[in-house]
């Protein structure tokens, strides 16, 4: 069973079925996008505030003629994780491409399977398996969801909002997304911006699920808010700790009802089936670029699913190309939480898909049904944002 961790075939159905997949995709051509998208917001966090936005497409261009796309929402610094848009780039052009042209494979497993022995570049992995599901999924004629055995037809969602000068900025924001309908709030937080911030959003908008996503931004276990953070009843609180703190972020979660979501930490199915065995967490955030592509998340999705622990997915601010995937995803059995998926039209002067998707009054997004993304993808606005492209012939 490829390159699976779970213990057993029948609770890892997802990901060992979607390795079955067959799909015929002969890699003719490679083309790789740089783009600058232009922001209508910025998006602040514990790392620091995005006002510029670069993003890396890539269209895999097939024998038969087949075009599909991937998107590889990444940053300009190794904060979240170790890639970034410039890592992408080279790991797309020099390591990956040399793998794929020009070579026919059974499926996008096959295709995958072809830099299994290359560590880290997660995003541009993740960008050129979603490119090869793209193009599977309009061979097979059949919508991602359907193929990778998604099971609801609607994604409830919620909005990361990000750390604001003022709290009635804050409070403002979020007024304006509860009367859109979403169903879920979720803030971002860092050391002066979290139990006082929280305690007020929750005061005035009881009822409502209600997280926190530290983003690493806690230096330890010592002299941090969470006794404070563990009576205000939320629904999770993501990643407090580093990434690599699994040992401190099991002791944290040992002295805390609250469950912690693990974002950061969960960098790969391995590391995560041992975050899990020591009680690190006890959530995912699953985003498929950061565990590598779709594969790797349904691994992890797997394998959660077996201890009962439930994911969600989160989101790197990607277009509708890269959300196409998203929710895709999301419509497995085991996303039981609400998703980070606000529309691009949040952050984006014009989103790169038309039409563009929308949350409704019921706080759910619809799963596309369309083939490949999911989407229209409008190439024409991608060529108006195109910075710098590289092809492979
Ligand atoms: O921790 O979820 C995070 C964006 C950049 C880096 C980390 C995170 C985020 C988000 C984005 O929260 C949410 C979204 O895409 O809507
Ligand atoms: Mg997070």
């Amino acid at each position: 069973m490829g390159t699976s961790t779970s213990a057993s075939p029948s609770a890892d159905a997802i990901s060992w079925r979607a390795r079955r997949v067959q799909a015929p995709i002969e890699v003719s051509r490679l083309v790789v996008h740089s783009l600058e998208l232009p922001m209508v917001s910025s998006f602040r966090t514990a790392y620091g505030t995005t006002v510029r936005k670069r993003s890396i497409l890539v269209r895999l261009e097939d024998g038969e003629g087949v075009v599909g796309w991937g998107e590889a929402s990444g940053a300009e610094l190794p904060t979240y994780a170790p890639d970034t848009h410039d890592s992408t780039w080279y790991a797309l052009t020099r390591l990956l491409a040399p793998l794929v042209v020009g070579h026919r494979f059974e499926g996008p497993a096959a295709m995958i399977d072809a830099w299994k022995d290359l560590k880290g570049y997660h995003w541009a992995m993740h960008a050129l398996e979603c490119a090869a599901w793209s193009v599977a999924s309009q061979k097979l004629g059949r919508p991602l969801a359907e193929l990778w055995g998604g099971v609801r037809d609607a994604i409830p969602v919620g909005e990361s909002f990000g750390i604001k000068d003022t709290l009635p900025e804050l409070l403002e924001e979020i007024e304006r997304r509860m009367e859109e309908g979403y169903c879920r709030i979720k803030v971002k937080i860092e050391p002066g911006w979290d139990v006082d911030v929280l305690r007020a959003v929750a005061r005035r908008f009881p009822g409502v699920p209600l997280s926190a996503d530290g983003n690493c931004g806690y230096a330890g276990i010592e002299g941090g808010p969470w006794a404070a953070l563990d009576e205000l009843g939320l629904l999770m609180i993501e990643q407090p700790l580093a990434g690599e703190a699994l040992c401190d972020l099991a002791d944290l979660q040992a002295s805390l009802r609250t469950p912690i979501c693990l974002d950061e930490s969960a960098s790969s199915p391995e590391i995560t089936r041992a975050a899990l065995r020591l009680g690190s967490g006890r959530i995912v955030n699953i985003k498929p670029a950061r565990l590598g592509g779709i594969l790797a998340s349904m691994q992890v999705h797997d394998l959660c699913r077996q201890r009962s622990v439930p994911v969600w997915c989160g989101g790197m601010l990607e277009s509708g190309i890269g959300r196409g995937f998203n929710l895709a995803l999301s419509s497995l059995p085991n996303f039981t939480l609400p998703a980070d998926m606000s529309p691009a039209k949040i952050f984006y002067a014009e989103d790169l898909v038309e039409p563009t998707f929308d949350v409704r009054k019921d706080g759910t997004i619809p799963v596309p049904r369309g083939l490949g993304c999911g989407f229209h993808v409008q190439e024409e606005r991608i060529e108006r944002y195109t910075m710098a492209r590289w092809t492979s012939d």
